[in-house]
């Protein structure tokens, strides 16, 4: 298979930050604009390096400084749908923190009328894909916080005729203790909100069996579910048994080095169980990746063919966020791919 091949494989991106996922034309673009910025400050991870999670989170609070006004996230949220839409992402589940930044006027609320205006915008376009939007829950951030940010989805969802889909929990995984939050995930189940929650990240037993008991629509990471790598017997088995589907993004994993190498990345172990596992590229910015490149990596890693990526793809299908009638369409698309790419 060729680097092309991934290119012209449609795909399902499940789980991309917007702030994340800034390539090096957008940034560099929004520096500019800013008149620059202080040359020691390192705004993504080149391709080859390797650091901490620590190190990961650092650079997001410098990415939020150069993202700082409603101009530059209507940008970002733009430019990142369209390079989406170049690799063949025929649909998109975006998510971001709504934040406020009291210096440029940008409040929570200007900030996520943004986001939504640069997917309305693209809609109107010629592009060849469908956008969703997840709104984020920040870990570090106070219960209450989390509390508006759920009343926020369901507002919007409410306006924007279903455009918001869901919540999602995320934010430093070392930080604070997850399980606060399960009333608030229950607030936003109750609002008809799906949930993608990042859990096990790094090991945390407690925190992730409580969390699992609101049964997560899907689960961010989830590397540290299994016994060997700091979860346990009864973590996996929960997960198996509730088929919760696992974004799995392996290139952030092996940056933040919370997975020692590709060949050791928990992808294996769950695909091998035939559990649905969804291929993301989590901040494609920071991390200098692309969907295509991380498809890529797997069918290399796991020495996985032709058919089965483009199968791996195809299921990717089954755990968006959309209706019946959006799958459907995804589907018949996926399968007039499969004489143009000759999978058998
Ligand atoms: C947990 C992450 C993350 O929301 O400003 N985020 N949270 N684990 C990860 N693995 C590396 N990658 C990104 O995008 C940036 C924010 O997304 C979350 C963090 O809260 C980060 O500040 P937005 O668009």
């Amino acid at each position: 298979m060729t680097p092309e091949f991934f290119i012209n494989l449609p795909k399902v991106e499940l789980h991309a930050h917007i702030n994340g996922s800034i390539s090096e034309n957008t940034m560099a673009a929004l520096v500019e604009q800013k008149g620059g910025v202080d040359p020691s400050w390192r705004l993504a991870f080149k391709n080859g390096e390797s650091d901490t999670l620590e190190s990961v989170f650092k650079m997001f609070k410098l990415i939020h400084k150069v993202t700082d006004t409603v101009e530059a996230v209507y940008k970002v949220t733009y430019d990142v749908i369209h390079e989406f839409a170049a690799e063949n992402v025929k649909y998109l589940e975006l998510r971001t923190t709504p934040r406020s930044e009291p210096s440029t006027g940008m409040t929570k609320l200007s900030y996520v009328e943004s986001v939504i205006r640069a997917i309305q915008d693209c809609s109107k376009e010629s592009l060849d894909i469908i956008v969703r939007l997840i709104l984020a829950i920040d870990r570090r951030h106070p219960v209450s916080v989390a509390m508006e940010t759920v009343n926020l989805a369901a507002e919007y969802r409410e306006k924007t005729d279903g455009l918001v889909v869901g919540i999602d929990f995320s934010g430093d995984p070392n930080a604070g203790d997850g399980a606060e939050f399960i009333p608030v995930f229950e607030e936003g189940r109750r609002q008809g909100l799906k949930l993608a929650l990042h859990l096990a990240e790094v090991p945390a037993p407690e925190e992730t069996w409580k969390i699992l008991q609101v049964t997560p629509d899907r689960i961010g990471h989830g590397t540290c579910l299994q016994p060997d790598t700091g979860g346990s017997k009864q973590l996996e088995d929960f997960v198996t048994r509730h088929r919760i589907p696992l974004e799995l993004c392996l290139t952030s994993n092996i940056v933040g080095k919370t997975v020692e190498g590709y060949d050791n990345h928990h992808f294996q172990y769950w695909y091998d169980l035939g559990h649905p596992c969804v291929i993301c590229t989590d901040d494609k910015g920071v991390f200098s990746t692309t969907l295509s490149r991380e498809y890529s990596i797997a069918a290399e890693t796991f020495s996985l063919s032709d058919k089965q990526m483009w199968d791996l793809s195809y299921r990717s299908i089954d755990f968006i966020f959309s209706d019946e009638h959006v799958k459907h369409m995804l589907r018949k698309k996926w399968t007039d791919s499969k004489d143009r790419l000759s999978v058998k």
